[in-house]
Order: C-alpha cells, then structure tokens, then sequence
C-alpha cells in the first residue's frame, strides 16, 4: 500500500534529493521527537508534524468531501475553527474506511502524501488546510513520516506546496495561522503573563494577536517576521482578521495611504490624468476576452457564485487587476484622435487568492492600489508618461516614505507579459537581504488595442477608406506594499519609525518632571505649556498632539509613542519652563536637543526635515553598500549570502536567468560550503538599472555575462526577492 519509493522519486523530481531518515518505528508524536533527539542527519531547525483528516457533517447522498490538515505539532488544530475557516458544519475526525478508501492509508500513517494516493475521481472533493506557521519560517524544515513510521522526511514549506500543487485536480487549498487562532482565544491567558519573562525560544502562540502586549519585545535582527508582525500589530498600524490573508489597516497605517495618495493623485493630476471607478465584478467572458495575459494568473482569480444559498446564474470574477475591465471601453469611448490621449486612474482594491504565505501589506489576497491606464496616439507619448510615472513612484518612495529605491526596466522574463516593456521602482530590505518591487508602469504597446480593437482613424490619410491606427498604451500600478517597505527599512527594536511626511502625529509633546510633591498650580502651568505648544505647532501646519493623560508616568507615554513612531518628542518640565526651553527627542536616532520656546515653530519645522532627511540618507547608505559589482560567477552565491544584491554584466538571455536562479538557490549548491541558515531561494533579475555602472563600464563584444560567458549587454541587478 505504502509505496515509499515512488513517494522519494516524487520528491525528487520536485527538486528534493536529500534521503529519508531512518530510525526505529514511531508509534506517537512523543516517541518520534525522543527517537529523532541525537539521531543523526538531523537539520538544524526541525518541526514534528501532524496531519489529520476530517470529514463534515453531510447527506448521505454527496460524495465525501475530507479535509486534510497538514499542521505543526504544536498548533491547536480545533475542529471547530477549521470549520469555520472553510465554512464546513460539524468536521470529525474521518472513519477508518474514509481513510481506507479515499486515502489507501490506515491510522496512524496519515501524512500529506496520502494524497497523492486519492483515487481521481475523489481528489476534487478533498480540501487541504495547511498550517500558516509551517510556511512562514524558511529556515526551518517540516518533519514527516512518508508513509511509513520508521522514516522521516525534512522538507521546506516551499518543497511541501510544490508537492501539494503538483497534485493533479488538488485544488482546494487553504493557508491557515493557528497560532493566530489559538493567540486569539487566549488573549486572557497571555494578558497574565509577567512582561519582564521573555522566554528565549518564545511560543508561536504568543506573536500573532497580541491585543494586550505593548511594546516590541522580538528583535528586528533576531526573528524578523515576528518583530516584523509585532511592530504592525502593537504600534496599532494593522491588525489581523479572521480570513487567511487578509488584514485590517488601522487608522495610523491608512494615514500614511493618504499621504500617498494625496502626493501622487495631485501628481498625476498635473499629467492630466483623471480620476474614475470601474465596477469589481468580472464576467468569465470578460475576464478571459484576453486569455494570453490571464493565463497563468487564473488560479488567482477569486470568484462570487452565490447571491443567499441561490447560484448566480452565471458566476463573477472579483477584479485581480482592470485591463480586460476597462478597455472595452477605451475601444467604445475612442473614436478619433482628438480622443487621445485617455488618461485615467482608478483608486481601488483588488483581490488575487494567492496561496504563498501572505504577509502582511507586502502580500495580501486584497489589497489597495491605484491603477492608472492610459491611451496615446504615439508610442513617445507613452514612452514619456511611462517614465514621468516611474518618477513619482521613486518619489513618493523617497521623498515620502525616506526609502531609496533604484530604478530599471525589467527583464523579458520578469516583466508584464501582456505588455512590451516594464519599469520598476526596485526597494531593498536590509535584514533580510532580499530586494522587493515597488511599483511598476508598463507601456502596453499595441497590443491591448489589438484585442480590444481600441482604434482611431489616420488624421493624416486623405482617402475615403481611412486606415485604422491601435492606440498605444500605457499601465501603472502602487499598492500598499509601499507601507510594508517602509517599517521593514526604518523599524527599530522600539517598534514603528516613521518618516515626519507620512506620520499621523509628527510631535509628541509631553509634560514631566512632576512629581507627587509637585504642587497643582506647578502641573496647570505645565499643562498649559504642552497645551500651548501643541496650538502653535498646528497654526504652523505641524501635526502635533499632548498626551496630558494623568494615569500613566512619561516613561510609559515614551515607550507609547515610541511604539507608534512618532517622529518628534518635546519633553516639557518646571526646570525647561523656567529657561524659556523645552527638550527634543528624536525617533530616529534619539538625539536630544534644547529648544527655545519663543522659536520653537522654526526649530521643530527644521528638526522633522532634518528627520526626513537623515533616514532617507542612512537608508540610502545602506543601500549603496549592499548592492556589490560582481565580476566573476564564483563571487555571486556568496555575495548573496552576505545579505546583498548584486549588480553584474549580464547576456540579458532567459535560459541564463533561469540557470542563475537555479544555482544560486540552496539545493543547487551541492557541497559547496554553506551557511545554515542562507535562503534556499533563487535569484532573480530585479531589473536592468537605468544608471549604469561606469567603472568598469560594459565593453560591447568584450566583456562577458558571469554566469554564461556571452557577450554581456548591460548591467542588471540580481537578488533573492519578495
Ligand atoms: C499584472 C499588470 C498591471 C495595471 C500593473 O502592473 C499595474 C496596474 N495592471 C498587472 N497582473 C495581472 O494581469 C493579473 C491578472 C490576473 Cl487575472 C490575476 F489573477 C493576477 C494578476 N496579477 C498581475
């Protein structure tokens, strides 16, 4: 029954070589870890698994619908929970005969790859559930049983989803955060808990909700993705909500989207772009008018069928993006080239269902965007709005959100498919090493006009039968992954650092120096100063706020805002009051300042520029020196490794960026040395840059592309990436 070999073969052809493990046969979860603890062959990181199989509550006449749950030993895996995440009455642990009969397994035995075993005619019925936590850490590898309990497997979440995905009809997958869940229900317990104990191996559990946790206790260095959710969640930007990949933002997080949006729409405004909304529903005739560019994406598309408990009589397609929604009619609204240029611009969210492990702004299932497309009679019309967009991406990047961006055109095979040419804002996370697009804007060239027909007459024909001429057009996006960008560059081990441009409150004004001896005349006279401070500051357009709260010490309000990265703190006591002074403190490098009273306008003014400008400049040095000229292939893993991108003379071909990524990912490196905890993910092309590097300057016909030896044509920047 248990066909191991096949499973191993299966594997590998996945790209995972490594063998099982053997060892004496496990019957529990408690003997398998005693077993595997001192075995030898062991990775570094492991998580014991459990994969369970449910079946809801159903008539008798349907075909059995079971839910396979892949998780983590540890999670809590509730019955009830699951079926409410996929909406499922009453799931039970499924009988012997289901497990018999669908699964060709026995108790006991019951690991993801039963279901490569379900007979066909089943395999569309069965729902998969796996454990958010199990995908999240790359670092860490999932231990299974394949098939039989005297073996272990140690596989990457990422080897775990091709294989699931490799499954043919497999398609009802779900991603599920347990430890959400579980943190969620025990919001009570883990408010009890003493703040001073910070367990070194903390508790999955303790990281997701958090509600009543306050500061940042995960260090950005440390365990990124958990300082990464608690900045988010504990400085009150973001909040988690209870369908998988999707995400509240809170008021302090939708204000930096304002912000944005306000820079940019008055930016495009003065391009002469106009602002509009295109319904978010999709027919399937619609949506696939242009099947070529949705081809790949389709799995993506989320759908509605229902209106109650009756189906749509024909089911809709919730907007992945709005091309094949708007340029219908572009073709009806155009007509002569006095039509041109169309220019327009919707602000909007969109939903793409992807099954990666979402994170949070950076890759959500819906997310805000704006989307702007335009129509143009000539391609150096579109050309120069192509360009003129990528220049307020980079702006809003830098002069907002102070992170450097470098900006490029992408390569064949990273660029939009359905159009001629992409270019990119590229971002770069330092701590992680990993470059992440930013925003793209794309010339279309003619080729959505061709299928969309979008057609105006040649002014310049005389004849009767006048010639007709495809528009040429351009597309351009930014979503929220800008503020996901923005804490992972600036975020520190005290919580949120946000640049002043974007910051609800830019200036904290709190009293101190009082103490229980202070006298009420001496606490209504430094209330009176905050209080006037904070009035000046909003007169000189300065968004400035007191926190007079009589409850809680100025430490506590320190480490609130701190949290909450506010960019400027005016400390005001008896002692400043009687220089005429008060004190600065800055978020971003907690310099200290005296300030007098009577300028106090024009010094904090000039403090929050000065802020600005520091994290932008600190940002950018960091930057400048991760991205490394490599000039030989035997230095590019390890520049990698080293936490950097890198910019190297390259052929520009496709099969030699897909040889890239296949050699710089881990499983390629075979013995080379390696660090532990590298990624094990390839490197692509993030974009080809517009500045080019001078010294050595690509020699045409001379030098040569690293990995292949051709004739290198630019240089490009490669990374791994988000
Ligand atoms: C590509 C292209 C383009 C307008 C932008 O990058 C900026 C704004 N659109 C978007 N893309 C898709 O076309 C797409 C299509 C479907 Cl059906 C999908 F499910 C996901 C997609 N993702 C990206």
């Amino acid at each position: 029954m248990a066909d191991v070999n096949a499973l191993v073969s299966k594997l590998s052809s996945l790209g995972f070589n490594d063998p099982p493990v053997e060892h004496a046969a496990a019957e529990n979860v408690q003997q398998w870890a005693d077993i595997l603890t001192g075995a030898a062959g062991l990775p570094p990181n492991y998580v014991l698994t459990k994969s369970l199989i449910f079946k809801p509550k159903q008539p008798k006449s349907e075909s059995i619908a079971p839910v396979v749950v892949i998780a983590a030993n540890e999670s809590e895996t509730s019955p009830k929970a699951i079926g409410a995440e996929l909406k499922l009455k009453d799931l039970r642990f499924a009988s012997d005969e289901v497990l018999k009969d669908i699964f060709q397994t026995a108790k006991g035995s019951v690991s993801p790859f039963a279901l490569a075993q379900v007979p066909q005619e089943h395999v569309g019925n069965v729902r998969v559930v796996i454990d958010k936590s199990l995908l999240d850490n790359a670092d860490t590898l999932i231990a299974f049983h394949p098939l039989v309990n005297t073996r272990t497997v140690f596989i990457t979440g990422e080897t775990l989803q091709s294989y699931i995905r490799s499954i043919d009809g497999l398609d009802k997958v779900t991603v599920m955060d347990f430890a959400a869940q579980s943190a969620a229900s025990s919001t009570a317990a883990a408010a009890k808990k003493p703040a001073a104990a910070k367990p070194a191996a903390a508790p999955k559990v303790e990281e997701a909700t958090g509600a009543s946790l306050l500061g940042v206790t995960a260090s950005k260095e440390g365990d990124f993705p958990k300082w990464y959710n608690q900045v988010l969640t504990r400085s009150e930007m973001l909040d988690y909500y209870d369908v998988s990949g999707c995400y509240i933002v809170r008021p302090l997080g939708y204000f930096v989207w304002q912000q944005i949006q306000e820079f940019f729409d008055a930016g495009i405004r003065s391009l002469g772009v106009r602002n509009c909304y295109f319904p978010m529903f999709v027919s399937s005739r619609v949506l696939e008018r242009e099947k070529d560019h949705i081809e790949g994406f389709a799995p993506e598309v989320a759908w509605v069928t229902k209106a109650g408990s009756k189906d749509l009589e024909e089911p809709l397609a919730i907007r992945p993006t709005s091309e094949t929604v708007m340029y219908p009619y572009f073709a009806k609204w155009i007509r002569s080239y006095r039509d041109l240029p169309l220019k327009i611009n919707q602000w909007c969210s969109v939903v793409r269902w992807e099954f990666k492990n979402p994170q949070p702004f950076l890759r959500t299932r819906e997310f805000l965007w704006q989307e702007g497309h335009c129509a143009h009679f000539t391609k150096d019309e579109a050309m120069t709005e192509v360009h003129d967009i990528l220049a307020l991406y980079r702006r809003v990047y830098e002069e907002l959100l102070a992170v450097p961006v470098i900006e490029g055109v992408k390569s064949e095979k990273e660029k939009f498919a359905g159009g001629v040419a992409t270019t990119t804002v590229e971002g770069f996370i330092p701590t992680t090493g990993r470059g992440i697009q930013g925003g793209t804007s794309h010339y279309l060239g003619q080729n959505f006009s061709k299928m969309f027909n979008v057609v105006v007459e040649d002014p310049e024909s005389t004849e009767a039968e006048r010639p007709k001429i495809h528009v040429h057009q351009t597309s351009w996006g930014l979503s929220t992954r800008t503020i996901g960008v923005m804490v992972m560059i600036h975020g520190d081990d005290k919580g949120l650092v946000l640049p002043p441009r974007v910051a609800e409150t830019q200036v904290i004004i709190i009293p101190c120096g009082l103490t229980v001896k202070s006298s009420d005349e001496d606490r209504r006279r430094i209330a009176d100063a905050c209080l006037n401070a904070e009035a000046r500051l909003k007169m000189a357009g300065v968004r400035a706020e007191s926190d007079l709260r009589e409850n809680y010490t100025p430490g506590f309000k320190y480490s609130h805002w701190e949290v909450r990265g506010v960019p400027l703190r005016l400390e005001i006591g008896p002692k400043d009051l009687d220089k005429q002074s008060v004190l600065s403190v800055r978020r971003d490098n907690a310099d200290k300042a005296s300030m007098a009273l009577d300028s106090l306008e024009e010094s904090v003014k000039m403090m929050l520029i000065n802020i600005q400008d520091t994290m932008l400049a600190k940002a950018r040095a960091t930057l400048d020196s991760r991205v490394k000229l490599v000039l030989k292939w035997e230095d590019f893993v390890p520049t990698l490794n080293s936490k950097c991108l890198t910019l190297i003379p390259w052929c520009e071909r496709e099969e030699c960026e897909d040889q890239i990524k296949d050699r710089s990912s881990r499983d390629s490196l075979g013995d080379e040395p390696e660090d532990e905890k590298a990624p094990s993910m390839g490197a692509k092309s993030l974009c080809l840059p517009f500045k080019q590097p001078e010294n050595p300057a690509i020699v045409p016909g001379e030098t040569k592309c690293i990995q292949c030896g051709e004739n290198a044509k630019r240089y490009a920047l490669f990374g791994r990436s988000y």
